[in-house]
């Protein structure tokens, strides 16, 4: 636990400070809910810390949020943009972020009213979220100001990711490598699934874009009220990619009934009809500019990114959980078993997907 108290003061808001609590379920950064007074009416502020091991360089990064932050609110007009995009409070020397030490802190509204969900509830809700990351991908499309920093590089390469993942199975460091010989079967057996994107990119067969690149479905906030998703959250990773990267990640996290971490493998499975909840949301929020060919790899991208996000937890399995917050033994390895089931429900579900989003394109 930080010093809040100390930390906010640093920052411009005009309340008396009252008490901070961790918050949400990230697996990166150090969140905060702090709550003030503020001429007697409590107010809250989400704090942050940036992980540096994660992001190595903070400040490009935030250079990065305050053009998608401003860009955002620019196209959503005044009506309720505080609501509908992330607001950063400025330092008292007018800066976005707070550095102490080899830290950097940033601030924003707490966007109150709303909530993000670990697991998806409604087929309602899975549609929602999926409009807001189209949406928000639209408005992206004409960000002034050149290229972003790439805040990771090579973040979706799963071609590297899967080559990390061999080292670190090879290295061994931790003496784990003894305890995943089924799961490196499973992906190795997937080897060539992991060149489907990156191909398509380097061959011109689909675009790069301005993609979020984290589209869980817990970074998106949905109204408490309407079960709107107003808000887009968690813009670390807002650089170039691929829609299919996006696409992917909300068919992994808003397809299955069950939690990422969940133990139980029986429960963990790719729902169609949320897929095609999902298409028909980010179909609609996309407004259009999808290609044919980006388009024809959406059933497959959700394989691909739940694959990946395998690989990556068990590649912190075996280096000693260094990247992904873990919250017991064995943590990044439960992860890994339950994103392989879900990549065994998706293959088993190819047909079925590819029919729904047919009848769904027939009428965009
Ligand atoms: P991480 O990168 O660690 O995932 P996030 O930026 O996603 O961190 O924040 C973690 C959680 O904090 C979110 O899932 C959400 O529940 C909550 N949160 C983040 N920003 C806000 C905000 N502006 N208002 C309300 N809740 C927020
Ligand atoms: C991390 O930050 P969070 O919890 O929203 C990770 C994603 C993974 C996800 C798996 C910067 O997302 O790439 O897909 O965990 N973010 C980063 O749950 O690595
Ligand atoms: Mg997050």
């Amino acid at each position: 636990m930080h010093d809040l108290e100390a930390i906010s003061s640093n920052f411009l808001i005009p309340a008396d400070f009252q008490s901070a609590e961790p918050y949400g379920s990230g697996h990166i950064n150090d969140t905060y809910a702090v709550r003030f007074s503020q001429a007697g009416t409590g107010v809250r502020y989400i704090f942050q810390r940036i992980n540096h091991h994660v992001f190595p360089d903070p400040v490009a990064l935030m250079r990065n949020i305050e053009r998608v932050c401003a860009h955002s609110r620019s196209k959503l007009g005044g009506l309720d943009a505080s609501r509908q995009t992330l607001t950063l409070i400025p330092t008292r020397d007018l800066r976005n972020w707070h550095v102490d030490g080899e830290d950097h802190w940033r601030c924003y509204l707490f966007i109150e009213n709303a909530r993000t969900y670990d697991a998806i509830r409604s087929l309602d809700q899975a549609t929602e979220a999926a409009r807001a990351f189209g949406r928000f991908q639209g408005m992206l499309a004409d960000l002034p100001g050149g290229r972003l920093s790439e805040t990771i590089p090579d973040f979706h390469h799963t071609r590297k990711r899967f080559e990390n993942l061999v080292r670190a199975f090879e290295a061994d460091a931790h003496g784990r490598a003894g305890a995943v010989a089924e799961e490196m079967a499973f992906i190795r057996e997937r080897e060539a699934d992991t060149d489907i994107i990156i191909d398509a990119l380097e061959s011109g067969r689909i675009p790069e874009r301005i993609t979020h690149n984290d589209t869980k479905l817990n970074n998106v906030m949905i109204d408490d009220a309407t079960g709107e998703g107003i808000c887009v959250i968690d813009l670390d990773t807002v650089m170039p990619g691929t829609a299919l990267n996006d696409f992917g990640d909300m068919i992994r996290t808003a397809t299955n009934p069950a939690r990422e971490d969940s133990r139980d493998l029986s429960e963990i499975r790719m729902r169609p009809e949320y897929f095609e909840a999902i298409a028909r949301g980010y179909l609609e929020g996309a407004s259009g500019f999808l290609t044919e060919s980006e388009i024809e790899l959406l059933p497959v991208s959700g394989k691909l990114m739940t694959l990946e996000v395998g690989i990556r937890f068990l590649t912190d399995f075996l280096e000693g959980d260094i990247y992904f917050k873990t919250q017991r033994d064995g943590h990044n390895l439960d992860r890994c078993r339950s994103q392989l089931r879900l990549v065994e429900s998706i293959e088993g579900q190819m047909d079925d997907m590819k029919q729904r989003l047919d009848s769904l394109t027939a009428v965009f």
